[in-house]
């Protein structure tokens, strides 16, 4: 059962960001976007095991967080269109998707920012004595910033109901990881010497992740203190748009290669032996709710000029 779950919500993000990017050229999406495919399992793996009340925060690669947490399609394809019926009001575009009802606490543009806002949101929820935890996803670049060290230090040492989901997908746009960290440094390694336990996965195999996120997700809410998940993943596409970036040469043939014969939904679907034409029956049903998404999002309006200021400082 589960197994379908994860499968469908892979393949949900996946055939979204597709359908954006087929639609891209049109110019009716003024926003960049940055696309997760490839990276599907980590959220679909983590999303089993969250409950509504959870909350979480993200990048600017938010879309299929977004999605996992249990977000609107129709609502987040309008903030895509920039339309009053986006879940940011059409104010916020690809890289701010909020969304109270989903517990999708905001994403930023900002690399590293929202990771203290997510520790805040763990401290909110101690101080509310909720079972809920504060989910914080964030790539390897974040790693660079001071802030996501101070956000560590502190959920540490107050024992805060945190999941820190680092994507590492090895670059910061077109710099691998190599040529900005150490070598041999693990970003596991160095939050399990700050007090926060680190765990290092497969961040393409869903039902290994599953099963590890289901461990972490319950210490946490039994009070184990923060934990920090790193994935270890691909995005096929450019860093920022659309289309395929490989001719740029900065990512070499063999490893692009390694992680397209690494494909997590084909990888689940092989592992699981899930039945091929249930799968084709998933598929059917997500590009129906899909098209409904995007007719949505066309036929809505655009926020009128009287709404510039409104929900600037809050919802
Ligand atoms: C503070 C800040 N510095 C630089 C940028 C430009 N920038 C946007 S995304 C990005 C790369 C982030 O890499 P990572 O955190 O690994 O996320 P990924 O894009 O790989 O998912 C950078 C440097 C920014 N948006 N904010
Ligand atoms: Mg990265």
């Amino acid at each position: 059962m589960k197994e379908f779950q994860i499968l469908e919500i892979m393949l949900k993000i996946r055939l979204v960001e597709e359908e954006i990017s087929k639609r891209y050229h049109q110019q009716r999406m003024r926003c960049p976007t940055h696309l997760s495919i490839g990276q599907e399992a980590v959220p679909a793996a983590l999303s089993v095991n969250l409950l509504q009340t959870d909350l979480a925060v993200s990048t600017h690669r938010s879309h299929a967080h977004y999605l996992a947490k249990g977000g609107n399609l129709s609502k987040m394809i309008a903030e895509i269109y920039g339309k009053s019926t986006g879940c940011s009001r059409g104010k916020g575009g690809s890289m701010h998707l909020v969304d109270l009802d989903a517990g999708f606490m905001g994403s930023s543009a900002i690399v590293g920012n929202s990771i203290p806002i997510g520790v805040g949101l763990g401290m909110s929820l101690r101080l509310d004595k909720s079972d809920a935890i504060s989910i914080v996803f964030f790539g390897d670049g974040a790693t660079e910033q001071g802030v996501y060290y101070e956000a560590l230090n502190f959920a540490a040492l107050k024992k805060l109901p945190v999941l820190f989901v680092c994507e590492n997908n090895s670059y910061s746009v077109y710099t691998s990881k190599k040529d900005r960290q150490p070598a041999g440094r693990s970003i596991a390694t160095v939050s399990t010497a700050m007090g926060v336990i680190g765990t290092e996965l497969d961040g393409n195999a869903a039902s290994v992740m599953e099963s590890e996120f289901a461990r972490v997700v319950s210490e946490i809410r039994a009070g184990s203190g923060p934990q920090l998940v790193e994935c270890f993943t691909y995005r096929t596409r450019e860093h920022c748009g659309p289309n395929f970036d490989d001719n740029l040469n900065y990512r070499p043939e063999a490893e692009v290669n390694y992680w397209l014969n690494n494909d997590p939904i084909e990888k689940h679907i092989k592992e699981q032996e899930l039945s091929l034409d249930k799968v084709r029956s998933v598929k059917t049903r997500i590009e129906i709710e899909i098209k409904d998404a995007f007719e949505f999002a066309e036929k809505s309006p655009f926020p009128p000029i009287s709404d510039t200021y409104l929900g600037e400082y809050s919802q």
